[in-house]
């Protein structure tokens, strides 16, 4: 099903800054897992059991089998960004504005399909910190309670550098201020279940007056928040957006 005429026609205004928030359901065609499809990550795991700093504590060892399993599962071949990730990296390049692209996602697959002008507000999957010395650094390798830090050499302090429920998410007065200012917010793959992500639609539609376009597989939880929407496959909608 083709992008909407009224849709296609918004991204004649080419003075206009456009945020892009995405979320699981862009990835899900390149083999990843959403969190609330029936066959999604929360349907296995309990949240309050994996993706918090309680968790954490509680439970470290099944916290790091959490992360290395989708660690492992992101660096296989097969999994490659599809036609959707491609097409926000080239509409960044095409686009005469600014495109900011904020994902909700840890996986690297917008990274990986080139765009540049990205934050990965809910951390990424690939990297670690320790709490100990700070250190932030690309990690492939499953890690453990006892994998000792590269820097400080301590055990007991590297976590994945992922936002959990309840932490603050990353990069927030950047989105913020690219929130207030753009013309166009468009919300690709995303439930809209989770704040604050979930309430960026009001934010863009309030205080920039921004034109607000859902594209999702169905409507999301703020569906009725948004101004324009097309329901579909992101590999179909979102080339759309640039060709
Ligand atoms: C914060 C990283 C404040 C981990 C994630 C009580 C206590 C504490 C906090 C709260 C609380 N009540 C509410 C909150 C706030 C909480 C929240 O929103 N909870 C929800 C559950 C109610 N939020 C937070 O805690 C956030 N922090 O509020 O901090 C604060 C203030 C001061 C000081 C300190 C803190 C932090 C939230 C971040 C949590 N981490 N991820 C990990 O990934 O393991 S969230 C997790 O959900 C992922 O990031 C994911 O991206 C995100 C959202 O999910 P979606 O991406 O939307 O995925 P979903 O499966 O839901 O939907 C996929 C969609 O795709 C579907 O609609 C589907 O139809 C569609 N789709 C499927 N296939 C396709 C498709 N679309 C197109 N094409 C397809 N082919």
């Amino acid at each position: 099903m083709p992008l909407r005429p009224d849709i296609i026609n918004i991204l004649r205004d080419e003075a206009a800054t456009i945020v892009i928030l995405t979320g699981a359901g862009i990835s899900k065609e390149s083999g990843l897992h959403t969190f609330r499809d029936p066959d999604g990550i929360w349907a296995k795991y309990d949240i309050s059991e994996v993706a918090t700093p309680e968790a954490f504590i509680n439970n470290p060892d099944l916290v790091h089998h959490f992360y290395n399993d989708r660690r492992a599962g992101l660096l296989d071949p097969a999994i490659q960004p599809n036609k959707a990730h491609i097409a926000l990296a080239r509409l960044e390049t095409k686009w005469p504005s600014d495109v900011l692209l904020v994902t909700q996602n840890i996986d690297d697959l917008h990274d990986r399909a080139g765009s540049k002008n990205l934050i990965h507000m809910h951390g990424e999957l690939l990297k670690i910190r320790c709490n100990h010395c700070g250190l932030l650094t690309v990690w492939s390798a499953p890690l453990g309670r006892d994998t000792p830090c590269t820097s400080c050499t301590k055990t007991g302090g590297l976590r994945p550098h992922v936002v959990w429920f309840g932490e603050m998410p990353l990069e927030m007065e950047r989105i913020y201020a690219a929130l207030a200012k753009c013309g166009l917010f468009i919300s690709i793959g995303t439930s809209g279940n989770v704040y604050p992500a979930a309430g960026f639609v009001q934010i863009a539609s309030k205080e920039s007056g921004a034109e607000t376009v859902e594209i999702n597989l169905e409507p999301g939880s703020g569906a009725s928040l948004f101004d324009h929407s097309s329901y579909g496959r992101a590999t179909e909608l979102v080339p759309a957006l640039v060709d």
